[in-house]
């Protein structure tokens, strides 16, 4: 089977004068997120690729590069094209992978703004396409742009069995922002290793290069530290709604390292603290609670406790617990929470902070990025902050229904932490921290979706998949926003990058998991690497059709939005 793929879904735009075939319905349309520039030429020229096309490079540094392509593509298409070295003499009929200094666009790429999240040069993301009758060439002066560049090619093939015939185009791309992420919850729900390994490949086919790991809350710990075994003897394994408990050895935790890296994607441990720690505290009760007695308590039991910065044994269990995932970790951050410490006495609330964060800068050398409540104590340059509270909390308090469900004590101290929010990020600015985006009204996919699906025996799962308390959001609305102006405070250069966020108090397997990613995933993915003027909604929901192939190729769970005419 053959198909010609046309770009009449993607508008181009940093190039004047050049054509355009005319915006109309097409199914084929369906990279995600839209190149910066896409030109396709005129002439109906073709390239094609069969079952013997090679997937050749230029330079050995690329080898393993190629490999991962061939085998990503074998995956979708069920074909394993042969990998070659071609050093010197550029080949034609085959798909060349090309590493050179520079690569020479017709117009400058947009400026990347925000941070590396392993302190890499962000231009090497940059890669051009061009396909011609003759040959395929992704081209960048990384193996890292090379790898962005196929996941652009991978999209342009999809699913089709081989031969394909790709028409002859031009890209030009480079992210918008440096750092693009997903934060997941393993903590209220354990996922194995080969289920962190499918959200990877989940990430990775979107150019995100974070997968920040949520891996203590109160809920469980999961990751083995040497120094303290009873976080995962005791910690791991605590009563979790009726959920199987677990956790990450350091050589899991290793491999899921090795896993993302081949992938070009950095992750980012986060060790939820002060509060968020009832696992922690049950693991070692000796630990003093830094919340006053006759309000430790919720309705769970649990909420409100926090490591005490005056405890010195806390203090060594949080040196000893980053400096062992410090030494599991390549890239340069490691978050360390510092969200809704309910009750925690503010002065105590700053000194951990500050503690924790002097002792990770000087002594541990990593920088840290924290919840955006850690703007109210002394941070600087070099932090990072993460943006979530864009809804308004403390108005959902005020709600009878949510009221009445929480004990007065913990109520007041809610609204007391929320109150502060719309100062954080002025606070922030101020301090020169820089922002991750992750507004919860756009970023958080834990929202439950507001409209049907065309699939009803999906009506089970999106009646009880993601927060009740969150307001139902159709996909359309969460896809409808700009990092740079959906908040006047925040300008580009604040930005560190943007992150989804998915929390996972409400599922339970890794369907359900993908249930909620898919298909906003992608949406939060285009927010971090397209320039805003490329998105369009009506091109969007057309580019985001074309991707459930591939999805149930991979057999991927998502949402059916009755939005979406899916493919
Ligand atoms: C708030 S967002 C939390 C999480 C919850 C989430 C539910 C944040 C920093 N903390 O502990 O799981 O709301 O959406």
């Amino acid at each position: 089977m053959t198909k010609q793929i046309s770009f009449l879904g993607c508008m181009v735009f940093l190039c004047a004068g050049c054509t355009f075939t005319p915006s109309q319905p097409d199914k084929e349309a369906h990279i995600i997120p839209a190149p910066v520039y896409l030109r396709q030429t005129t002439d109906g020229a073709s390239f094609s690729i069969n079952a013997k096309t090679p997937l050749a490079y230029s330079d050995n540094s690329l080898r393993e590069t190629a490999l991962q392509l061939s085998a990503e593509l074998k995956t979708q298409t069920g074909v394993a094209l042969p990998v070659e070295e071609a050093p010197s003499t550029f080949r034609t009929k085959s798909i060349y992978l090309e590493l050179t200094d520079r690569i020479t666009t017709p117009e400058p790429l947009p400026e990347t703004f925000g941070i590396s999240p392993k302190e890499a040069n962000p231009a090497d993301e940059q890669y051009a396409l061009h396909i011609s009758a003759d040959t395929l060439r992704l081209t960048s002066a990384s193996a890292e742009g090379i790898y962005r560049a196929m996941a652009s090619l991978r999209q342009l093939i999809g699913v089709s069995t081989f031969p394909v015939q790709l028409p002859a185009l031009q890209i030009y791309d480079a992210p918008r922002f440096a750092w693009r992420g997903l934060s997941l919850d393993v903590s209220r729900t354990f996922f194995t290793v080969p289920e962190v390994k499918t959200v990877i490949d989940m990430i990775a086919l979107y150019k995100m290069n974070v997968l920040h790991l949520h891996l203590s809350d109160h809920e469980g710990w999961r990751i083995q530290i040497n120094a303290y075994p009873r976080l995962t003897e005791i910690g791991s394994a605590i009563p979790n709604r009726n959920r199987k408990g677990g956790f990450y050895t350091q050589d899991d935790y290793r491999e899921l390292v090795r896993y993302a890296a081949e992938r070009f994607i950095t992750l980012v441990p986060e060790i939820d603290m002060p509060g968020h720690t009832a696992a922690a505290f049950a693991s070692y009760p000796e630990m003093k609670n830094a919340v006053p007695s006759g309000s430790a308590t919720n309705s769970a039991g649990v909420n409100m406790v926090a490591l005490d910065p005056d405890d010195p044994a806390a203090m060594l269990l949080v040196k000893n617990v980053l400096s062992e995932l410090a030494s599991l970790t390549p890239g340069n951050y490691i978050h360390i929470g510092g969200d809704e410490t309910f009750g925690m006495p503010k002065e105590k609330y700053e000194r951990f902070v500050e503690k924790t964060r002097n002792m990770v800068r000087e002594e541990i050398r990593k920088n840290i990025v924290g919840w955006q409540e850690i703007s109210r104590t002394r941070i600087g340059a070099g932090d990072v902050i993460q943006h979530w509270i864009a809804l308004d909390m403390e108005g959902s308090l005020e709600s009878p229904d949510v009221a009445s469900a929480i004990p007065p004590e913990m109520l007041k101290a809610m609204k007391e932490l929320f109150a502060e929010a719309p100062g954080d990020i002025t606070r922030a600015i101020e301090k020169q921290a820089r922002i991750i985006i992750s507004p919860a009204r756009f970023a958080y996919l834990d929202f439950p979706y507001r409209e049907t699906g065309v699939d009803s025996l999906q009506e089970t799962e999106r009646q009880r998949l993601g927060l009740s308390f969150y307001p139902r959001t159709t996909v359309e609305e969460s896809w409808n926003w700009n990092p740079t102006t959906f908040n006047p405070l925040i300008e580009a250069t604040h930005i560190a990058g943007v992150e989804a966020v998915i929390w996972c108090e409400t599922i339970e397997s890794i369907s359900d998991l993908q249930f909620l990613l898919l298909p906003r995933l992608s949406g939060v993915a285009e927010k971090g690497w397209s320039p805003q003027e490329t998105t369009g909604w009506e091109m969007y929901k057309k580019r985001l059709a074309g991707q459930s192939p591939m999805w149930e190729k991979a057999g991927w769970n998502y949402f059916k939005s009755s939005l979406i005419d899916w493919e």
